[in-house]
Order: C-alpha cells, then sequence, then structure tokens
C-alpha cells in the first residue's frame, strides 16, 4: 500500500487543524484538498462517499479512508508512532480521550456561534441567490438548504440562544482553568489532550469570546505556551510551510 496521506482540510477547522498538529508532531507530509464549507462541499455526494457525515477532516492514507479527527489522530499514532501522542498507560490514556469527549462537547455549543458570527457575515457579501445556488450544487438535502438560507438571513440562532452558548463555552474555559495543574492538560506530559482541545479554544475570539487573562491565567499560560510549539505554529494555515 502506498504511505500518500491526503487530508480534507478547510481553512479555520479546528477539527482538522488537529489532524495537521499530528501530522507535523511526526514529521509526516501530506497533499491538501480543500472542502469549502462556507459553500457546503462537505455535503457533497462525492465528498460524502469518503466521509459520510459531511464534516471535515477526511485522510486518505494509500487505499484507507478514515474520517473523524479522534479516529485519524489514533490511527496516525499506530502507525507512524513516533512520537507517541497517546499515552500508554491505560488510565492515562482515558483521561487524555475524556478530554477529547470534552472537546466534543464544546463543538457541538461552538458550531452555532460559528454560523451566526463568522459564516453568516462572510456569505453575506454576495447575494442570497449566489450562496444558494453554490448549495444547491452540493446538496438537495432540505436540512441543509433551510440551515443555510437561515444563516444567511441571520435567523439560525437567536441572540438569546447565543447567550446560552456563550455562557456553557465559559463553563468549558472555567473547567479547563481548574483542572490544569501542570504545563499540559493531563500534568507534566504534552499528549494528544492539548492537541484535541487546543484548536477550538484558540478560536473563541473567532466567534466573539475572548479569554481574559486576569480570570483565566492557567489556561492563558497554557495557550500561549502552546502557541509557541512549532507544529501549532504550523497547523495555523491549512498548507504546512
Ligand atoms: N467529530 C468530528 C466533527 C467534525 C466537524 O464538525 N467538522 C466541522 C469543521 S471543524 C465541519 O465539517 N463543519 C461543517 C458542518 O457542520 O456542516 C471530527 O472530529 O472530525
Amino acid at each position: 500500500m502506498s504511505d500518500h496521506l491526503t487530508l480534507y482540510d478547510f481553512h479555520g477547522s479546528p477539527c482538522a487543524r488537529r489532524v495537521r498538529i499530528v501530522m507535523l508532531e511526526k514529521g509526516l507530509e501530506w497533499e491538501t484538498k480543500l472542502i469549502d464549507l462556507t459553500r457546503m462541499e462537505q455535503k457533497r455526494p462525492e465528498y460524502r462517499a469518503l466521509n459520510p457525515n459531511g464534516l471535515v477532516p477526511t485522510l486518505v492514507h494509500g487505499d484507507r479512508v478514515i474520517y473523524d479527527s479522534n479516529v485519524i489522530t489514533e490511527y496516525l499514532d499506530a502507525v507512524f508512532p513516533e512520537p507517541r501522542l497517546y499515552p500508554t498507560d491505560a488510565w492515562t490514556c482515558a483521561r487524555a480521550k475524556m478530554w477529547q469527549a470534552f472537546e466534543l462537547e464544546m463543538a457541538k455549543e461552538y458550531r452555532p456561534l460559528m454560523y451566526l458570527r463568522v459564516i453568516g457575515p462572510l456569505d453575506r457579501r454576495r447575494p442570497k441567490d449566489e450562496v444558494m445556488r453554490d448549495v444547491h450544487r452540493s446538496t438537495d438535502d432540505p436540512a441543509h438548504i433551510e440551515w443555510v438560507s437561515r444563516v444567511y438571513d441571520g435567523t439560525a440562532v437567536s441572540e438569546e440562544e447565543a447567550a446560552l452558548l456563550t455562557g456553557q463555552l465559559y463553563q468549558r474555559i472555567d473547567q479547563i482553568e481548574r483542572e490544569l495543574s501542570g504545563e499540559f492538560l493531563l500534568g507534566d506530559h504534552f499528549s494528544i489532550a492539548d492537541i484535541s482541545v487546543y484548536p477550538r479554544v484558540a478560536m473563541y475570539p473567532m466567534v466573539g469570546l475572548q479569554i481574559d487573562p486576569a480570570k483565566y491565567p492557567r489556561t492563558t499560560r497554557w495557550t500561549s505556551a502552546m502557541s509557541q510549539r512549532p507544529s501549532f505554529k504550523h497547523s495555523e494555515r491549512v498548507r504546512p510551510s
């Protein structure tokens, strides 16, 4: 089997970024194929043939297709074990995976705000019929079509709902702040837990949520240390530099 790696990716996708970080940590090279989430390309039949969930990222390794960022990172860690990013000890590995589960919950709270505050304004730079034409090119699923229409109109998420989601997202930072007892989420060891959670936290400002260093000193220390790591820096862009 060929060792060629192709990542289906999109700018600003925290889920794809954690895969980029893992590949950079392991010194892997890969090809990038962009899936434009603002045009709902993730719902196109040809992409869903690779990833039935219609979400980014998907990794193709030789003739193997792997989707879901946590599945992909665990697969990469098994196939390219150096350096190990998933702890080998059962309890430490369980703790790392609980951070991944935590991040999956954060993602549910984050997604509506992303559409309200980022994708909606981006869409509105074009006439609505143009945006809707692109969506129809990607999918005929009425749920997705309706969602894009509401995102365009700014009615997908109400301000009341946005305020509740904001509260929940800050509770997540409260938890990180409470649990950060060392340099990393698992204490003294850098691991997949940091790689899984950081990309989401780093995107808080994008949806208008600032992380106040006075209120969150440990979280701020952790995010700034992580952001200096070469793999984290180089993963900011979809193509490695
Ligand atoms: N659990 C999945 C979630 C993937 C996911 O939600 N991806 C986002 C980008 S970070 C996406 O494709 N969003 C488009 C959509 O919601 O339709 C994973 O970790 O891969």
